[in-house]
């Protein structure tokens, strides 16, 4: 019998399978989550995913999608009916996407070194971090959200920010989005973190932070 329903093969601790769990929800779209251990990869995940490997994989009635970027657009395409994270311009669509590329291109690039960085190198990378988040931050300029007055597709793409990144910070000592340095990217986070839908799908933030101390150490040790 033909597969039915909607199912997400993730990682609870993933800020790239969080934008679909959140796109799936702002639609109000049921559906079954399945966690991997990404260190023994489900036999399910590597029929489905078989090129990347990699979650987020949505299944929607037997077919799958991968790339969570993708994914997000294809649920707003898929459910059109209901809460529009595209924007319905064409030009405001294409400068969302061109951010959300940019943000994954090159701020989680600069983002990431920051985790395991010490010292004087820590400084040089967080300085990295904040001129790529600071480029970021001027799509934010008059408006709320991303999206405007509501959470949309840029929002999404880059939410994880809001809560990783003080994880990020915490685990490492390092200080990247300050009132000083980003402050609309910082107002952003507390109003992006109260949105209903975000909230409602945060992982537990001591488990995220225990689970990044350990990553974090295990890093530094190899
Ligand atoms: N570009 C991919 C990245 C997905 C990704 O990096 N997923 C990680 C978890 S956050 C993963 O599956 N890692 C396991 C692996 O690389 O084998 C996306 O946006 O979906």
């Amino acid at each position: 019998m033909a597969e039915k329903g909607v199912k997400v093969f993730g990682m609870w601790a993933s800020p790239m399978v969080i934008r679909v769990e959140w796109a799936l929800r702002l639609k109000g779209v049921v559906y079954e989550y399945v966690d991997e251990d990404l260190a023994s990869k489900s036999d399910a995940l590597l029929r489905r995913n078989p090129v990347t490997k990699k979650v987020p994989v949505l299944v929607h009635d037997g077919k799958p999608i991968v790339e969570s970027t993708i994914i997000v657009e294809y649920i707003d395409e898929a459910w059109k009916d209901g809460y529009p994270i595209m924007p319905a311009d064409p030009h405001d669509r294409a400068q969302a996407r061109f951010w959300a590329r940019f943000a994954d291109d090159k701020c989680n690039a600069a983002i990431y070194p920051v985790f395991t960085a010490t010292g004087k190198a820590q400084r040089e990378v967080v300085r990295e971090a904040q001129r790529c988040l600071k480029t970021l931050e001027t799509a934010l300029e008059g408006k709320k959200f991303f999206g405007g007055d509501a959470i949309g597709y840029l929002d999404v793409v880059v939410g994880w920010y809001a809560y990783w990144l003080p994880v990020i910070e915490e685990v490492s000592g390092a200080s990247i989005v300050t009132d000083e340095e980003l402050p609309l990217m910082k107002a952003w986070f507390d109003r992006f973190l109260a949105v209903d839908v975000v909230k409602d799908t945060l992982p537990p933030r001591d488990k995220l932070l225990a689970l990044n101390k350990a990553r974090r150490a295990q890093l530094l040790s190899a």
